[in-house]
């Protein structure tokens, strides 16, 4: 496990409402509990609770959303998140978050992910460089950690992309609305577009047209594709050609070959599949067969919070479920680098920290 946090490693699917520290959505509860807005005894179990189906997962959310939706709160859980991720050794953060609107406090989608710049920016532990290279100076490798310390430390660096995630509740629209959002937010780091939520909601066909222009503009798109068994779905979202798909649980022998033909990158989420039963058991988990496939595969954490894990030991646990040693478990960070969705510059650096990193780590 020690091996694994030292490793650098990318994180490509990260909800942010979904990676939030338990300590922290307890104090805020319990400080909505002593204002009267929530009634902490009756939120506290549902927090605590760490084995939860797909539906227990989305009501889990719903009371996520009303313990952290307003800006101080979005700004404090974006650090915390992303120092989170940086202190086991990520060096490369996609960070996805669904923007919202909530006219009663004045929140506007637009709002929402200011205060989530914001929270990037009041990080100063970490080194987080979040801004696309050309908008700013950028930070060449060599450079990095020198005469840049926290506490006589040198402070670890991660890059931060962010994805705006389109809700399967959502109109098309609202979903639209998040397009145009990603557009004009694109010279702060947003480098695509994810469409999630509760996958037996809404319907592929109102989403189409704002990924159709978001895919035309040149956004990077990833979808949660397969989470739940639906052939007709997951057939169009293949048909589609994301840059990158999440999760693909439930696919038949038709939608592998499929898959696999296109070679679209997967990221899997292991204990968030077994957690959530999407898959029964990690033995029969399709890990197995996409990576002796030599299928485009990053193991991702989805909800670090809510599943209670973090990459390091998603990393863990490919390694003992799978029988991986230390050079399959690199290899398997390393390529990540292929799949990201940022500026080529930002992968020459990554391969450098890779490259950097193999003969320190002995792998
Ligand atoms: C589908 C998921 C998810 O956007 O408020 N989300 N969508 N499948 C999953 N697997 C378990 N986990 C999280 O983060 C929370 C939101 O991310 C999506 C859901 O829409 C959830 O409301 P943000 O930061």
């Amino acid at each position: 496990m020690e091996w694994c946090v030292s490793m650098p490693k990318i994180e490509l699917h990260a909800h942010l409402n979904g990676s939030i520290r338990d300590s922290t959505l307890l104090e805020i509860a319990r400080g909505l509990g002593e204002k009267g807005v929530i009634v902490f005894s009756d939120v506290e179990h549902v927090i605590r609770k760490s084995d939860r189906t797909l539906h227990e997962v989305f009501k889990l959310f719903d009371l996520i959303h009303v313990i952290t939706t307003d800006h101080k709160t979005v700004t404090r859980i974006t650090k915390e998140v992303v120092e989170d991720f940086a202190y086991e050794n990520v060096v490369y953060l996609e960070l996805r978050t669904t923007p919202k609107k909530n006219d009663s406090i004045g929140m506007s989608k637009r709002s929402y992910m200011e205060a989530v710049l914001e929270g990037l920016r009041t990080i100063t532990v970490v080194d987080v460089d979040f801004v696309p290279h050309g908008m700013n100076v950028s930070i060449p490798v060599t450079n990095m950690n020198v005469d840049n310390t926290f506490n006589g430390t040198s402070k670890k660096k991660i890059y931060v992309r962010l994805l705006l995630s389109i809700d399967r509740r959502e109109s098309t629209e609202a979903a639209l609305e998040t397009v145009k959002l990603a557009l004009e937010m694109r010279d702060l780091g947003v480098v695509g577009i994810d469409l999630s939520g509760n996958p037996i909601m809404g319907q592929w066909n109102t989403f189409l047209p704002a990924l159709e222009f978001a895919k035309e503009q040149g956004l990077q798109i990833t979808l949660h594709c397969g989470e739940v068994p639906n052939k007709k779905e997951i057939q169009s979202m293949l048909g589609f050609l994301p840059h990158r798909i999440g999760h693909a649980c439930c696919f038949e022998e038709e939608e592998w070959r499929k898959l696999k033909s296109s070679e679209i990158p997967v990221e899997i989420c292991l204990t968030s599949n077994i957690r959530t039963e999407t898959i029964s058991s990690i033995d029969i988990h399709h890990f197995v067969d996409l990576y002796n496939a030599k299928h485009p595969i990053v193991l991702c954490t989805d909800d670090s919070g809510v599943f209670s894990t973090t990459l390091s030991q998603e990393y863990h646990l490919a390694a003992s479920a799978f029988d991986l040693g230390k050079r399959e478990l690199f290899q398997l960070a390393k390529t990540a680098v292929n799949f990201i969705f940022a500026e080529g510059e930002v992968k020459q650096d990554l391969e450098d920290i890779f490259c950097l990193a193999e003969n320190k780590l002995d792998v």
